[in-house]
């Protein structure tokens, strides 16, 4: 029994295996402790023999036993060790990076400016009703605007926003003046050129609080196109016309490329300007609409096209590229 036992801790070649040894050959309905229930019942002379020996095949068992897991777990600690050693010397496996889309970067640069001045940031829905995209801003049924906007209508009152003005109408009626808000977001029109998608980005602002003006106006968009197009841009403002703005201005920023000198700017095309949105004084009747006293408070509101300025910002001839998903495209930002 003693050999086999023995041979069987020899063979065992896991602590899971030497633990089946163990209980085999030493547990409770093992040979050796038969053996020694049976000491008992047996002549004198016998007892003191098989004593003897079924407690030196025991210790010698357990000997072995002890000596074995101990060599075992050793074995197996030093393979483990081997199996997780990291060759800090190997060089890095490198993994694809993301880019942010060039709009992207546009948006988050316009937002961050903003915020830097205390505005806050905040989003309406792209399925819009009817009223908040027309009615409200000044544009009741049947203006001729709303054709001028091309819009996707969907079922019951409900369009596509062709704007991200209605924003305004949605936080002035959520909040009391003062009021200072950026809403990036996007916007759908039936279009499609060069430089017109069907969906594309805008980011407006709105400015309410007592004595605004349109210097103010002009301030904060000149300190904007700084932020966005470098220290060395300039700003200029051109009479234009929106429902919901007294007086409309255009705006037109310097082009940072060539400074308007070049006829040849791959920019500006010459042109020396280029055109980033509209803006005005938030109109009276807005503000009405929304219960805004019109005596106390004026306001500015601004609406750029972020994909354009991205177009320009980094020298892209055509709109559409932006929407390819072309991987060498966009690998360049
Ligand atoms: C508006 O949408 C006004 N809501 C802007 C505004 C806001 C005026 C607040 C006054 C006060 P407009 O239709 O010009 O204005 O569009 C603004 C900008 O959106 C354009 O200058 C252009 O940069 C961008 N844009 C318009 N249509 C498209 C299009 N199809 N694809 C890409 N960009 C477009």
């Amino acid at each position: 029994l003693k050999t086999e036992a023995l041979a069987a801790v020899e063979r065992a070649d896991s602590t899971a295996a030497l633990e089946e040894a163990r209980v085999r050959y030493l547990g409770r309905s093992s040979g050796l402790v038969e053996i020694k229930k049976s000491i008992g019942s047996l002549p004198v002379e016998e007892k003191k023999t098989v004593g003897r020996s079924s407690n030196e095949a025991t210790r010698a068992i357990e000997g072995a036993l002890r000596e074995k897991v101990e060599r075992l777990a050793a074995e197996e600690r030093e393979a483990r060790l081997r199996e997780e050693a990291v060759d800090v010397t190997l060089p890095g496996v490198p993994f694809p990076k993301g880019s942010f889309h060039p709009t992207q970067i546009v948006i988050d640069d316009v937002v961050d400016f903003f915020v830097g001045l205390g505005y806050r940031v905040a989003e309406g829905p792209e399925v819009e009703t009817d009223y908040y995209n027309f009615t409200a801003l000044g544009i009741p049924p049947g203006h001729p605007a709303r054709s001028m906007q091309d819009t996707f209508f969907l079922d019951d009152g409900l369009v596509m926003r062709t704007h991200t003005s209605p924003v305004q109408v949605r936080t002035m009626l959520a909040t009391e003046p003062p009021v200072y808000v950026v809403c990036p977001g996007r916007t759908y029109r039936r279009d499609s050129d060069p430089t017109h998608t069907p969906m594309f980005n805008q980011i407006e602002g709105l400015a309410v609080d007592r004595e605004i003006t349109l210097a103010d106006l002009k301030g904060t968009l000149a300190a904007m196109a700084r932020h966005v197009f470098g220290e060395s841009v300039e700003i200029r403002l051109r009479p234009s016309y929106f429902q919901f703005t007294e007086p409309s201005v255009e705006l037109d920023v310097s082009c940072f490329l060539c400074g308007g000198r070049d006829s040849s700017c791959k920019v500006c095309k010459g042109a020396g300007w280029l055109e980033m949105g509209g803006a005005g004084m938030v109109d009276p009747e807005v503000l009405g609409n929304v219960g805004y006293d019109a005596e106390e408070y004026t306001g500015f509101a601004f609406g750029f096209g972020p994909d354009r300025m991205a177009m320009v910002k980094f020298g892209i001839p055509d709109l559409r590229m932006f929407f390819e998903g072309d991987l060498r495209f966009l690998r360049q930002f």
